[in-house]
This record gives structure tokens, C-alpha cells and sequence, in this order.
């Protein structure tokens, strides 16, 4: 079980009707702009940092930007605005991310979507975000311990990452925290999840002679308004107010 074997999995996927024929439209009939590009038109793959302390978790692919390249939030706007402030951050080795072979190389972080697919006017039904959830959980659940802090762009990625995570065995309190830009929620996993090698715990709850319990797994949820251009254009989100939520995730995962 590996990342790469988990997104050899997920881009053979197709189980949501709707969005693969929208993406596979989208590719079709493409952007003035991308008309000799070949578009990737397959659900995207989280990219990044396999032991990365910091996730990323976006919205869903966007139409002509990681539909596009295969890579998450890549050849968009929204990128752009991420990528740069993740470079300013320290978390990038470049500031802009047009292609999926341009060498953008992220450290400590990794960006990835509770949608792999990207869906008409960027709203999955609540079906789909059912359906697609468990690449996410995989994904986080691979990412192990090393994963300490999740930066999550807009509301959709916050109920979605919760929904996940109380799946998963964490502690999500109810009622459920709210999304605000700012908000900062820490969760325990309530046991190690199974298959997760926790260094010398059981799975059984069992704890080896003389030994101490292991550390409880936490991770903490940094909300922050999505990087779409509704919110950059506008100033909601500005350069400044991005880059302070990644240096304090930087922070909190100890990079
Ligand atoms: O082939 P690979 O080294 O596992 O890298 C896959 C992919 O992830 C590559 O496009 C670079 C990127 N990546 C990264 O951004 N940061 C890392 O620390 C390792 C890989
Ligand atoms: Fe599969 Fe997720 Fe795409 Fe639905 S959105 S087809 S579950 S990858």
C-alpha cells in the first residue's frame, strides 16, 4: 500500500457518472486559450511532499486548470495564487506551476481535493463527495504521522475533511466546528488506524512491556478562504493573509 498505488487506483475511477462525462466534455470541447493541449480529462492524484507535515485540501479539480495538466491546482489562477505564496513560504521551489513537468517541487507540503473530478460550475453533489471520499481518507491514512497540519481552502474541504476524519476514528466534536478564515481546530485520532506501523504500539491497544502508551496522532485543521479568483480578485483573500495562514502551519507541523 503507497501513495503511488492508491493513485494508480484512483485514476482508473469512474463511479461518478456525471462528473466523468463532464470532464471528458470539458477536454472535448477545451478553453480558446488550451486548444492544442492535450487535456488530462482523468481524476487528479494529490501532488506533493509524500511526507509532507502540511496537506492542502482544495475543492475539486478545476475544469481547465487540473483537468487540464493532471495535476492539482495546476494552470489556473488559483494555483498561481497558491504555488506563489507557498514559494514566498519557503514550501515551494518556484512560485508558478503551469504544467505537470514544469519542476515544481513542494517540501513539507502536498495539495490534494476531497473531488478528484472536476465538476459543472465547481459544486459536487453531496453524492459525489460521498463516493469520492475514501481517496482522501486513503490518502491521509498513508500520509501517516508525519501529516500534522491540514490547510483547508473554504467550507466544501472543511465539512468534507470532518466527515472523513470522524470516519476514520478521529475525535470530530459535535456539533461539527465551523468554517471561518482563521478557524483552528485540533483533532485526536482515537486509535492508530489499523495498518498504520505507530513506532512499537500494538494494534490491540496493547502496550509493550515497561513501554508508555504511543502519543496520541493529532492533526490541526487551519481554515482559510478558498484560492479562487471570486476571492482574490476581490481581496478577500489577499497574498498576505495566505501567507500567514502556511507560516503558521509551518509552525504548528515543526518545518
Ligand atoms: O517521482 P517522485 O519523486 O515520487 O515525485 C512525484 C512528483 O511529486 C514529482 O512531480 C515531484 C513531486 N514531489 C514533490 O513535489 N516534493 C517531494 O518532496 C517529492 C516529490
Ligand atoms: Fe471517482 Fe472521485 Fe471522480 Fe467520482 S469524483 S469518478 S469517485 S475519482
Amino acid at each position: 500500500p503507497s501513495l503511488a498505488a492508491l493513485d494508480d487506483h484512483l485514476i482508473q475511477c469512474r463511479a461518478c457518472p456525471r462528473l466523468v462525462a463532464w470532464r471528458e466534455h470539458v477536454a472535448e470541447v477545451k478553453r480558446a486559450s488550451f486548444r492544442d493541449d492535450d487535456y488530462w480529462a482523468r481524476p487528479v492524484p494529490g501532488f506533493g511532499d509524500e511526507r509532507a507535515g502540511i496537506l492542502v485540501v482544495g475543492l475539486a479539480p478545476a475544469a481547465h486548470g487540473a483537468n487540464r495538466t493532471g495535476r492539482m491546482f495546476t494552470g489556473d489562477r488559483s494555483g498561481d495564487f497558491l504555488f506563489a505564496s507557498m514559494h514566498r513560504t519557503g514550501l515551494a521551489n518556484q512560485a508558478t506551476s503551469v504544467s505537470a513537468d514544469d519542476g515544481l517541487l513542494l517540501t513539507g507540503i502536498r495539495v490534494t481535493a476531497p473531488v478528484r473530478c472536476a465538476p459543472p460550475d465547481n459544486k459536487p453533489t453531496p453524492e459525489e463527495r460521498r463516493r469520492c471520499g475514501p481517496y482522501l481518507a486513503r490518502e491521509v491514512e498513508l500520509l501517516g504521522e508525519t501529516v500534522r497540519v491540514a490547510v483547508v481552502l473554504g467550507g466544501f474541504g472543511w465539512q468534507a475533511l470532518l466527515s472523513t476524519l470522524a470516519e476514520q476514528g478521529w475525535d470530530v466534536p459535535r456539533p461539527r466546528p465551523r468554517f471561518t478564515h482563521g478557524a483552528e481546530v485540533t483533532l485526536r485520532r482515537r486509535t492508530p488506524a489499523p495498518g498504520t506501523d505507530t513506532a512499537g504500539a500494538h494494534h490491540d491497544g496493547e502496550v509493550p512491556d515497561g513501554g508508555q502508551p504511543p502519543p496520541a496522532q493529532t492533526l490541526t485543521l487551519l481554515g482559510c478562504f478558498h484560492v479562487s479568483q471570486q476571492n482574490t480578485f476581490t481581496g478577500r483573500l489577499t497574498p498576505q493573509m495566505l501567507d500567514d495562514v502556511l507560516l503558521r502551519a509551518r509552525d504548528l507541523a515543526g518545518l
